[in-house]
């Protein structure tokens, strides 16, 4: 029986159109969610998008739309660039579909009946651009001596009559969580928290009643739910909350939420307290990953620097702008990215060496082999050279993979291919082909089998990519999974079929980039 893995992305706010954050958020996910499915778990992988709230009631107002058509639109877009990216989710979620309003009245449910809800008068700080209610204590002064948000969002004074929910009784337990090697991470994240917990939990509104754009609290007119619990909810709705079933046993509670490190807060103590009151099983780990900066500067509309992620994939290709976000970012930390370092680092890591050696290697066998394999015995060099590729392949990356540090893993990928560049350079099977066609055979039929489990591994990565390469090789569907590196028999198998090596067309054509960028 596979193991299950159920992993979720921030659902995001359709309030404009997706950004590269968005993008690399979901990407990210999705490496995830590929990397566990080659390891054989059956995974489970939910995105979407979180449409209520005053944000969205606002932006809508200020476009002459309903908020229901604004998120209609936007959701699209959201959709259409997952699937342009290759996103693998299995549901795209929409706060607005009918089960989410279910689930999360039933969230809401019981934790009134667990006596956590109560009705008051709420009068504070609110941000919209954050959703959040800040304490006075929290703000900070912006240039013009105008009170912000630690977010650097402007806040507005908000009184009005509103449910209750009794943060306040759950602090011990928050912290025993945030304490749970694992739960948090990275875990710089992690003090934050705790001190945010230690200035003493207050409890916090979770009802709105000065505009109607949400979930209707249950037995409460004109109360509509704030819209953090019910966007925290998606992730219980996909898995068939409150109505359990065979989804609900299998994937709750969650093995990974993947958010953004602004959004920590919701995640690692609002929502496993709304879980804890509801008796529901808590999730396993919540990381929050780093901002994307363009050229070190963080995008917005007033700056004009907003990159259409949609753009950039049709530009330079889907896998390009996977690796390079991948590959280029120490996740968890902030990272910068630019059209120019994109072309330079694919073109020099996935077009020039890994690109290079498949297809220098195959055009090799179709030419001085015609096409054909043929059982051979690898020893000395090509062991040696196998045993890297192996090692990278089957410990390395997958360990790095497993702890989502994906730039470590792809490097220790990237040496095992730069060694099979070297190792081709010192047998020199071109000159192999005079002196010793035996010899030859041998060295290309190693590299054969080197870019079989270069390509197997960085799937997750590169998906259609590795697989157009998967398919030069002959290498069936079937035999694509992390199980299958290292093993020989793959081959044999091969042999035996008389499979016959094409002569390749290039899987990673060199980017280019245009005159006018420096
Ligand atoms: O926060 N780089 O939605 P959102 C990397 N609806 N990640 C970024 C980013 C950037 N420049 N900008 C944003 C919300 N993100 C809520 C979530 S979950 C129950 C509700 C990340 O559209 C951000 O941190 O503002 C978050 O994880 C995700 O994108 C969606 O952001």
């Amino acid at each position: 029986m596979a193991e299950p893995y159920y992993l979720t992305t921030a659902i995001h706010y359709p309030n404009g159109k997706p950004h590269i954050g968005h993008a690399y958020e979901t990407i990210a996910a999705d490496v995830v969610a590929r990397f566990q499915r080659l390891r054989g778990r059956e995974v489970r992988f939910q995105t979407g998008t979180d449409e209520h709230g005053l944000k969205m009631a606002q932006k809508a107002r200020d476009l002459g739309k309903t908020p229901r058509e604004l998120a209609d639109e936007m959701s699209g877009h959201f959709k259409d660039l997952f699937d342009a990216l290759n996103i693998s989710y299995d549901r795209f979620i929409r706060t607005t579909d009918a089960d989410h309003h279910r689930a999360s009245q039933a969230i809401w449910q019981a934790m009134e009946a667990k006596g956590d809800l109560y009705l008051d008068r709420y009068e504070g700080w609110y941000s919209v651009r954050d959703e959040a209610y800040y304490d006075e204590k929290e703000l900070v002064e912006g240039e013009g001596g105008e009170k912000l948000s630690p977010q650097g969002t402007p806040v507005e004074w908000t009184e009005e009559e509103t449910w209750f929910f009794r943060l306040s009784r759950y602090a011990e337990p928050l912290l025993e969580l945030l304490n749970t090697p694992g739960f948090l991470e990275p875990v710089s994240r992690r003090n934050e928290m705790v001190a945010f917990i230690e200035r003493g939990l207050q409890d916090l509104s979770v009802s709105r009643t000065s505009f109607d754009w949400g979930v209707k609290v249950p037995g409460s007119d004109g109360h509509v739910m704030y819209v953090w619990v019910d966007a925290l909810t998606n992730y219980i709705t996909g898995l068939g909350y409150p109505d359990g079933g065979r989804m609900w046993d299998k994937f709750w509670p969650a093995d990974l939420h993947l958010i953004g490190k602004d959004i920590v807060r919701f995640h690692t103590i609002y929502w496993p307290a709304f879980l804890l009151s509801a008796d529901l099983p808590l999730p396993k780990k919540v990381f929050g990953h780093g901002f994307l900066l363009n050229r070190g500067v963080k995008e917005s509309k007033s700056a004009g620097n907003v990159t259409d992620p949609m753009e950039l994939a049709e530009r330079f290709g889907v896998d390009a702008l996977r690796y390079f976000l991948m590959a280029e970012v120490t996740f968890g930390q902030d990272g910068s990215y630019s059209a120019e370092a994109l072309v330079n680092k694919v073109n020099a890591e996935l077009a020039n060496s890994f690109g290079n050696l498949a297809q220098r290697t195959l055009s090799m066998i179709a030419k001085n082999m015609e096409g054909k394999l043929e059982r051979f015995t690898s020893e000395g060099a090509d062991k040696a050279l196998l045993d890297t590729v192996t090692e990278a392949c089957t410990v390395t990356l997958p360990r790095e993979f497993e702890n989502l540090n994906f730039s470590v893993g792809i490097e220790a990928w990237l040496r095992a291919v730069y060694a099979c560049n070297a190792y081709v350079d010192e047998q020199a099977p071109w000159t192999l082909k005079k002196t010793d066609p035996e010899r030859m055979k041998a060295v290309l039929q190693t590299l054969f089998i080197a870019i079989r489990d270069l390509a197997i591994a960085i799937q997750p990565v590169v998906p259609e990519k590795a697989a157009a390469v998967l398919d030069q090789l002959g290498v069936a569907d079937a035999n694509r999974f992390y199980a299958d590196l290292g093993d020989a028999e793959w081959f044999d198998a091969l042999v035996a079929a008389g499979h016959a090596i094409d002569k390749p067309t290039p899987v990673f054509p060199r980017l280019e980039l245009p005159e006018a960028e420096p």
